[in-house]
């Protein structure tokens, strides 16, 4: 046997391994685990301040399903997979599958699983500093005993956006070399973690504070040190009460001396959490595409049920045509989620080329902003499918909405994630988009030669040129044109990506004619908002003037 042949036998065994461990994991959570995610919501966490005695405990309490939700990812690898690497570059592809499987019925355990991914990837990307050597395994383990989760404390009271501005984290160093922090934390989102990667400033020797974002250092804490789980240095202000995620504690945490380890060279912060920021980000994005999977799945099957009017709802040509327009945003979506995992995958496992790591640093932003907005919109819309029992508590809806409308706020906001897209290209530059530009023309090369998706590849291609034009024109502008233009530019990337995704899908081998139909349908929308000046754009020295006029119309 060749070695051809020895790769392509073992690449289909590993396909097998994989298929029949998502069947598995997929039916458990339907039998099983969407319950305990019910019963999270319902069952929130609380604070306990004080034991009986007075005595100050700040103890996070959650519910018995959140904790089998911890035991159950770590049975299920849901991060040690991406760590594990059994199936090369497609193992992050493998660890995306199963959590879109499991998100909607995680209770928002996704959350605390995306931070702990992206503290492992922090820790792996620094080389696994051995003051973290034990935490990693840790966060990487498969064993319910030894896992731990983390936090990712960034946020301070004067700014998440802009955390340069917004740390006042002091480190005092000690004679050990470690740190004691001292701030206030403003949003630490599941903390009941054991470990946390945050920000602080360095205290000089002179007692002299570093300003700006250079003056920012990434430190490792853990957040229960002794075998009771009590905190040290840490109190908890209060759980944070919110619209949605309330299945999962936020907590505003006042740091009084916290024993902290510097990781990175000093006024590394930002730059070293960066690759949490992109974990997190592609998590976040996971979670959106499978926030519409669950609502379209549901709409349409309540469609099949209920009738008005004298017929089901699946034959009302309008309401099959609002599950239609559903469908392509999740479908869309979910093709971008796997193609950013597919190229998170590459890059881990040294197989990327320089295309794909532009192309991964490019859409990683793109992804999150742009689902996190068609989540939003999607599971709205699936629950108006559902008439007045989608604004029911006890049907469940209502919760999907509440905790897609926390996904286009953190982990970077649509504006600032859009800043995100600049930054890249400017650092880079341009050559992120070029090689966008030049993965898109390939994702369009085998379908151009079928008939039926001649529309859609139209379409792509005017739009892509649209772009072009567009960039060209705008290097030539001063940064504030392109600032205004940053989201238009963000969403005309996105669109233009899923298109060209969706038209690649629907000229695969075995292709369905709805796959052709969604490309086609995908690409009848705006594609490119930036190439629409004709319609205006809005992007000069005169826009904000005009803005804050509108805007402020009449409130003097
Ligand atoms: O919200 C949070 C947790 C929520 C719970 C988790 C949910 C996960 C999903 C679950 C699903 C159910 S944690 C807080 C998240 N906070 C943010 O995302 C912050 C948003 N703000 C930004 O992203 C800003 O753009 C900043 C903070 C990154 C801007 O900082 P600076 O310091 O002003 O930016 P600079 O000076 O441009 O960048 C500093 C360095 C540069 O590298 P060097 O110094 O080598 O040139 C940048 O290239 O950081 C690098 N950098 C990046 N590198 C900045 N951003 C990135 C990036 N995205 N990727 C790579
Ligand atoms: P601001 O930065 O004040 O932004 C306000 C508005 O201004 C936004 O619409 C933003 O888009 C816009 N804006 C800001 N700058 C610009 C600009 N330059 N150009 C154009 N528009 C701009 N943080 C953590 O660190 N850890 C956590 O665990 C965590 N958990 C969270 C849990 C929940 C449920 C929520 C809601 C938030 C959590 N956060 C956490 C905080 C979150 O990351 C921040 O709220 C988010 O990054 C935005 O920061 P901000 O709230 O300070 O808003």
């Amino acid at each position: 046997m060749t070695n051809t042949e020895d790769e392509a036998r073992c690449s289909v065994c590993l396909q097998q391994a994989v298929l029949s461990d998502l069947q598995a994991f997929g039916e458990r959570i339907s039998g099983e685990v969407d319950a305990w995610g019910r019963e999270c919501e319902v069952n929130p966490p609380r604070l306990v301040p004080f034991d009986p005695w007075g005595r100050r405990v700040d103890h996070i309490v959650t519910s018995p399903a959140w904790q089998r939700m911890k035991e159950l990812s770590a049975r299920e690898g849901l991060v040690a997979i991406g760590y594990e690497r059994s199936c090369g570059e497609w193992s992050r592809v493998h660890q995306v599958s199963k959590l879109f499987l499991y998100s909607p019925s995680s209770g928002l355990f996704t959350c605390p699983l995306a931070m702990t991914d992206g503290a492992a990837k922090v820790i792996q990307s620094l080389g696994v500093p051995p003051a973290v050597d034990s935490a990693y395994r840790r966060l990487t383990s498969r064993d319910p005993e030894r896992f731990w989760t983390s936090g990712q404390w960034m946020t301070e009271r004067r700014g998440g956006s802009d955390v340069a501005a917004g740390t006042e984290t002091l480190a005092e160093p000690q004679p050990d070399g470690s740190y004691r922090l001292h701030g206030f934390k403003w949003f630490t989102s599941a903390t009941d973690a054991d470990m946390t990667l945050t920000l602080g400033r360095v205290v000089g020797r002179d007692g002299s504070i570093p300003p700006g974002s250079r003056g920012l250092s990434l430190f490792y804490a853990e957040v229960r040190r002794d075998p009771q789980g009590r905190l040290e240095g840490i109190e908890v202000q209060r759980l944070k009460d919110k619209l949605g995620t309330r299945q999962m504690p936020t907590a505003e945490l006042l740091l009084d001396g916290l024993p902290a380890h510097r990781l990175a060279e000093e006024g590394r912060g930002v730059a070293s959490i960066a690759n949490m920021l992109t974990v997190t980000r592609i998590h976040n994005s996971v979670a959106a595409a499978a926030a519409m999977r669950r609502v379209v799945q549901l709409a349409r099957d309540y469609a099949t049920r209920r009738s008005a009017f004298g017929r089901l709802l699946q034959d009302h040509p309008l309401h099959l045509q609002t599950l239609a327009r559903m469908e392509v945003e999740a479908r869309a979506a979910f093709l971008l989620v796997m193609e950013v995992s597919r190229l998170l995958g590459r890059e881990e496992t040294g197989v990327a080329s320089p295309l794909d790591c532009h192309l991964l640093r490019l859409l990683t932003p793109v992804l999150k902003l742009y689902s996190a907005k068609q989540a939003v919109a999607v599971v709205s819309e699936g629950l108006e499918s559902f008439g007045g029992q989608g604004y029911m508590e006890d049907t469940g809806l209502p919760g999907l909405l509440r905790d897609a409308q926390v996904l286009s706020i953190w982990e970077g906001t649509t504006n600032v994630l859009s800043l995100d897209v600049l930054r890249c290209v400017a650092r880079s530059s341009g050559l992120v988009l070029r090689a966008y530009f030049t993965q898109t023309q390939a994702l369009l090369g085998p379908a151009s030669r079928l008939l039926p998706l001649a529309p859609a590849v139209g379409a792509l291609e005017g739009a892509l040129s649209a772009l072009g034009v567009f960039v060209e024109e705008a290097a030539a502008r001063p940064p504030s044109y392109l600032e205004l233009a940053a989201r238009d530019l963000a969403y005309s990337l996105a669109r233009i990506y899923m298109g060209a995704l969706l038209v690649d899908h629907a000229s695969w081998e075995g292709a369905s004619p709805s796959d052709t139909y969604a490309a086609l349908r995908w690409c009848e929308q705006d594609l490119c908002p930036v190439g629409a000046r004709e319609r205006g754009g809005h992007y000069d020295a005169s826009t904000p003037t005009c803005d804050a006029a509108l805007v402020y119309d009449k409130m003097d």
